[in-house]
């Protein structure tokens, strides 16, 4: 049985990744972009009338084309422009009171101007769109992308009008089995176009992507690669740090891709002293500059060490939702206040739940010097066997390490969360951190595990995905879902591996403001209560290296209906919505101080 799985799976491993939309650009930011963001017209279509015909076939005269009457007899029964807006970026769902549960399609429409220079290539870049999107240029359809939470870029030089352009982008956020995430999970299901979307303008030949990191081991090596767009071989690429005086010139290969190698004696980033270089690299044609850190990250045994020092990961998990205002949280002011909160509770560390961050999180973490642990959303129990969830799966990991390989906070790569053990998702698995680690050897890989007892007073972290990971990472609700507060006491931890383990998940509810004994459940005292043992508990483990309680802040999950307590919140925050402490933060916060003052971290 498991021989023939694995052949199927070595079958799925070989199949190319189904790539509609171009291949990445990253770093956009500091490329020359016009922004789209703003009010788009939108229809809401929650019949998807605008797509299929009364047959339910794909209609050739869906809303894509934004037609208009030409005729007083013309029978057109739609009409973008005197349609309502929604602001983008920007979840749907807590735009309109009457979107709120939403799920299906909606189409979104903007106009702009754009007179195509000569010698330019043009992309159209969206951050993010949830959960799948076709977008369409001037009524022609220029691709598709699935996956909520990872950006892709389509070519459009050629099909840019001089003048006047639309674009309309159908965004469907329905739950589907097969899908990444599946269709259970908690969390809010937001919708629409949750991050910036623009224009990307490049010469002809330009640099599409690169890795500028410290080889695995090294402090003071730089191995890494210059991607050119096409295949343009023989091309001079140079990378350059000024502050260090770095000048170093290499030759692209056939395939338009130079490797890098220099040293440079670098002020290592850490924690205490976020250092970044600036870097500039260019080819002939192109010039793009980045801020990037440089350090090393290892395991050796039961320890993380970073820069050749062990570190304790004093950490918290974090939903992608807007210390600001309902819903998703996308901007960099968003980034820097969650982050704040973070390091007020003296935390050197975050784990990005359950999905990529919008990518202004992982740089304000960079540059506030916060490490990061960064997750895709492979939760609960996805379809392992279905090739097409693995494929998903795997683009979107592909993704995110594209985006982010560059960033010094981010050590870890998270395969997923709790998932349950079966031999075809140990296949599925192993073979995704398989793929993390050849895509980028510098980082570790992880995943959020369930707790298992071994008796009644010990629990054994004994998943045999475990042999695939650096880190193990384990969820467990003590004294919340899993008996009472005080059950912490008598409770044990062993592992079958020799690795460092994270607790990546503990904690419990309560409502803000409601105060009572320890036993009642909601209560702040309840869950100040759960905290207090569990740090007592977390202590005795011998080979804990890091923790992440859940969670930062009360977020939105359609699975909470409680009234007057949940309201469609899950209350295990530290902090409220709106960022207010409830006890338990404080009994994190010392802990954390205890950790720090003794770790000198
Ligand atoms: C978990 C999940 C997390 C949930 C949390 C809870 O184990 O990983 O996504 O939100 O428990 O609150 O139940």
């Amino acid at each position: 049985m498991l021989k023939s799985l694995r052949f199927l799976w070595q079958i799925f491993f070989l199949l190319p990744v189904v790539t509609i939309a171009s291949e990445l650009i990253i770093n956009i930011e500091n490329r020359n972009n016009k922004s789209l963001n703003g009010q788009w017209n939108v229809i809401i279509d929650p019949f998807e009338n605008g797509y299929y015909d009364y047959r339910y076939k794909p209609s050739q005269y869906g809303y894509f084309r934004n037609a208009k009457p030409e005729k007083k007899s013309d029978l057109i029964e739609y009409d973008f422009n005197r349609s309502p807006s929604l602001r983008v970026p920007g979840d749907w769902n807590t735009q309109s009171d009457t979107l709120l549960f939403y799920e299906s399609t909606i189409w979104y429409k903007k106009s702009f101007d754009y007179n195509k220079k000569e010698d330019k290539r043009v992309f159209i870049y969206f951050g993010a769109a949830n959960y799948h999107a076709i977008v369409y240029l001037n009524g022609k359809k220029i691709g598709e992308h699935t996956g909520g939470f990872t950006p892709f870029n389509f070519e459009v030089t050629e099909k840019l009008k001089k003048g006047s352009n639309f674009i309309i982008v159908k965004v469907d956020n329905k739950r589907v089995r097969g899908g990444v995430p599946t269709l259970n999970f908690d969390w809010w299901n937001y919708g629409g176009l949750t991050r910036e979307v623009c224009l990307v303008e490049v010469p002809e030949v330009f640099i599409r992507d690169y890795m500028i990191q410290l080889e695995k081991g090294s402090k003071e090596k730089v191995k890494g690669w210059v991607k050119l767009s096409g295949k343009e071989s023989n091309q001079g690429v140079t990378v350059q740090i000024p502050e260090l005086g770095i000048s170093e010139s290499f030759k692209t290969n056939g395939k338009g891709l130079a490797e890098v190698s220099f040293n440079g004696n670098f002020k290592l980033w850490s924690p205490q002293n976020p250092k970044l270089y600036q870097v500039i690299i260019s080819s002939d044609m192109d010039e793009v500059r980045d801020l990037i850190g440089f350090r090393s990250i290892e395991v050796e045994g039961n320890e993380i060490v970073l820069n050749g020092s062990p570190v304790f990961l004093r950490g918290i998990s974090i939903h992608e939702e807007s210390p600001l205002r309902d819903g998703r949280a996308y901007s960099r002011e968003d980034s820097r206040i969650l982050l704040e909160w973070a390091k007020e509770l003296n935390c050197n560390f975050v784990r990005l739940a359950h999905y990529p961050h919008n990518e202004n999180m992982v740089r304000v973490a960079d540059s506030m010097g916060i490490l990061v642990w960064a997750e895709i959303p492979v939760y609960w129990t996805i379809e392992w066997n279905s090739e097409e969830t693995f494929i998903n799966a795997r683009k979107q990991l592909s993704e995110v390490i594209t985006r982010d390989k560059n960033r010094a906070s981010v050590i870890l790569w998270s395969v997923g969360n709790e998932t349950p053990l079966s031999e075809q998702r140990l296949i599925f698995m192993s073979n995704l951190a398989q793929f993390a680690r050849d895509k980028d050897p510098n980082r570790l890989i992880t995943a959020a595990l369930e707790n298992h007892y071994k008796d009644k007073n010990t629990v054994v972290i004994n998943d045999p995905l475990g042999k695939y990971l650096d880190v193990l990472g384990c969820n467990e609700y003590i004294g919340w879902y899993d008996g009472l507060p005080g059950k912490c006491d008598s409770i044990e931890w062993e592992t079958f591996y020799k690795k460092p383990l994270i607790m990546s998940e503990f904690g419990g509810g309560a409502l803000y403001g409601f105060h009572a004994d320890t036993l009642t459940r909601w209560s702040e005292e309840f869950q100040e209560d759960i905290y207090k043992h569990q740090v007592s508990m977390l202590d005795k483990i011998s080979f804990l290296r890091g923790t992440t309680p859940w969670i930062l802040k009360d977020f939105r999950s359609p699975r909470r209906p409680l009234p007057a307590i949940q309201d469609y919140f899950n209350r295990k925050g530290l902090v409220t919505e709106d960022g207010l402490k409830k006890k338990a933060f404080y009994i994190m916060q010392e802990y954390y101080n205890k950790k720090k003052r003794s770790l000198q971290k």
